[in-house]
């Protein structure tokens, strides 16, 4: 059955078409840095977002007009995986992310709901099998449940914490057995509200435990996958613990865990901690941390997550250069962590939105691949260190002198000469790419 009938594969039209339905600078084959657009970008699906998500926020119930509103149960996850896959097929999208929820009805107890996975794996998997589509991650939902409400791996109750585990073994199976190239954790609600009632030590060994008990059983069940965290600041607890990409570096670090993760870095999560999206990449990137990326977009005016389609194309231009000096985000990918607002509740609003993050970030690789080229900010960046490849500079970094040495050099230093950071010409220079 076709559901986006008005609807047929989206194509390119380049940047002068006025097709709403059009890609204008997304061409999936086109050859950009050496290879395809769609091998940099490898766009997911957020099967949440984008099948499951109603519309509601705190202030009313759920707006969308779905195919599968009047529907329960088993037949409501089956018609929302077909809507999917049809719209991942008709967009050019290749990969899904998704957690066990989404997919399926939690059921009345642990091992009805393991069922129900069990049943819509086996149909998502001849989707899959149709389409040529492939999963980038699954994960878990150990939030939304009552029974999660003093967090997961993080709560006082050690019950919740076995029925956690029980839960993300049962995803990572499932991941696997979907090809997953990744499991991804977040830290749901991993975090606290008041140190009144909480022993946030005991709370981050247990969360350091579960995290080792996970990279022990990817290696018991042969998965292969890459394992990711992903972090963010607060929401919904006031302090979520995995605030930020140095902070998770730190813990990952603390439990010995760093060389089985890496970090899933979302944009509207940096800007919640303080910090630009390009920030969140670097800091991940110069530490060998970078996985993947939920490609979205915060109000930089609300203090929440409101996991917007990306459509800034400065920011994705940023996020860009730093994909590509990590050599690229395989096995990770942009998996578009972003809802269509509650009053885009038509199912061809889908189209559109998916459409312009598409088009951003094609055209932020396009952008920072010319400046990666052109070499113009590369230059200015090596010539402003130059003072370290050479003379004392180059005896700091090769570790040949302390202190003394340092002393003894200063003491015959007569002036000390400082160059400009040039912050503003070039902003303008990288304005001037953006224009061209
Ligand atoms: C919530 C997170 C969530 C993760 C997956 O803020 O972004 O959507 O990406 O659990
Ligand atoms: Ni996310
Ligand atoms: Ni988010």
């Amino acid at each position: 059955m076709e559901f986006f009938k008005n609807i047929s594969k989206i194509k390119y039209e380049g940047k002068d078409s006025t097709n709403p339905l059009a890609f204008k600078f997304y061409d999936a084959d086109k050859v950009v840095a050496g290879k395809p657009m769609r091998e940099h970008l490898r766009f997911a699906m957020s099967y949440w977002h984008t099948l499951t998500g109603e519309g509601s926020d705190p202030f009313g119930t759920g707006t969308m007009d779905r195919p599968w509103n009047e529907l329960t149960g088993m037949e409501k996850s089956k018609l929302r995986a077909e809507v999917g896959f049809e719209l991942m097929s008709k967009l050019g999208i290749d990969y899904f992310c998704f957690h066990d929820l989404d997919i399926a009805p939690e059921g009345n107890s642990l091992k009805e709901k393991q069922e129900n996975l069990d049943e819509m794996v086996a149909y998502i998997e001849e989707l899959m099998k149709k389409t040529g589509i492939k999963c980038l991650w699954g994960t878990t939902n150990a939030f939304t449940n009552s029974r999660f409400m003093h967090g997961a791996s993080t709560s006082p109750n050690a019950d919740v914490f076995a029925y956690a585990a029980a839960q993300v073994k049962k995803a990572m199976e499932i991941t696997m057995k979907l090809g997953g190239e990744n499991y991804v954790f977040w830290g749901g609600r991993e975090g606290y509200e008041t140190l009144l009632n909480t022993n946030t030590e005991l709370e981050l060994d247990n969360l350091g435990r579960f995290l080792q008990m996970a990279v022990d059983y990817k290696a018991k069940i042969g998965f292969t996958g890459q394992l990711l965290i992903e972090p963010k600041p607060k929401e919904p607890t006031k302090h979520q613990y995995d605030f930020d990409a140095a902070t998770v570096m730190g813990f990952l670090r603390k439990y010995n865990l760093q060389d089985h993760f890496k970090l899933n870095i979302e944009a509207n999560h940096a800007t919640l901690a303080m910090h630009t999206f390009e920030h969140e990449l670097n800091m991940s990137r110069i530490n060998g941390m970078l996985g993947s990326i939920d490609a979205n977009q915060g109000d930089l005016l609300l203090g929440w997550d409101t996991d917007q389609f990306p459509t800034n194309i400065y920011d994705a231009t940023a996020a860009m250069l730093e994909v590509l000096r990590n050599g690229g985000i395989a096995p990770g990918g942009l998996n578009f962590d972003s809802k269509v607002r509650r009053g885009s509740f038509e199912l061809e609003d889908l189209f559109y939105a998916y459409i312009a993050g598409m088009d951003t970030f094609a055209r932020g690789l396009m952008i920072a691949d010319e400046m990666i080229q052109e070499g113009f900010f590369d230059n200015f960046v090596k010539e402003r260190y130059a003072s370290y490849e050479a003379g004392i500079g180059k005896k700091i970094v090769s570790g040949e002198v302390g202190f003394e040495e340092l002393e003894a050099y200063a003491l015959t230093l007569e002036e000390i000469k400082n160059t400009s950071g040039r912050q503003e010409m070039l902003e303008a220079r990288f304005n001037q790419y953006l224009y061209k």
